[in-house]
């Protein structure tokens, strides 16, 4: 059985929701970031990390594209021009989102308070209120690939989450209508639930 080393409010969460998708048992061991724990899976002490029998893996994308490759369910092929697309769009949802709200999270509570600029926060707002609204043109049917929901998806739906616990701006309508379409998917509630 997987083995997920991460807890539920941290990027594990985007592992948990996935496996619920492919209908894979797993289990939770919820390790804190720098913890002794998480340091014996993965030297660098980020969560989450992945047992996988003799293998250990790391990094939230990482693991979602080798489990969706795995069980060949929520992505497109790899060595498609689909999957191209839709690697674009995951890699645009790490470098515009996720890092925005990494950089806000450390000038919150992550560096240490004399490394902290407080003055950044607002700048950060506004670029990721700019990029959330290139996400709803981005979202052409359903979903970010159209019509079936995929891995990017899971990663914008935590971003977005992210965002609004960590008192970004309200979401616009469009999108709230996005997240709540993935949010009310039975795979979400129960890995929500874990
Ligand atoms: N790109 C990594 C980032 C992992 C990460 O930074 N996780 C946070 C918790 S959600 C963490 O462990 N932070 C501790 C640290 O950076 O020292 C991923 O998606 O897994």
């Amino acid at each position: 059985m997987y083995r997920v080393i991460g807890t539920v409010k941290s990027r594990a969460f985007r592992v948990m929701w996935l496996l619920e998708e492919l209908g894979q048992p797993y289990a939770v061991d919820p390790a804190m970031p720098q913890s002794d724990e998480i340091r014996a899976h993965n030297p660098l002490g980020k969560v989450p990390a992945l047992v996988d029998g003799a293998h250990t893996l790391t990094d939230s994308v990482a693991i979602m594209t080798y489990l969706a490759d795995k069980h060949s369910a929520f992505t497109a092929p790899a060595g498609t021009p689909e999957r191209a697309h839709q690697d674009a769009i995951t890699l645009w949802l790490i470098d515009e989102m996720d890092a925005v709200l990494w950089t806000a999270a450390k000038h919150s509570f992550v560096l240490p308070e004399k490394l902290r600029v407080a003055e950044v926060k607002p700048t950060l707002k506004k670029e990721f209120a700019r990029n959330v609204g290139l996400l709803e043109e981005m979202i052409t049917g359903d979903y970010l690939m159209g019509d079936a929901p995929s891995v990017p998806d899971i990663l914008a739906v935590h971003c977005l989450g992210w965002s609004m616990v960590a008192g970004f701006e309200p979401l616009p309508d469009g999108i709230k209508a996005y997240s709540k379409r993935l949010r009310t998917r039975p795979a979400y509630i129960a890995a929500a639930a874990r």
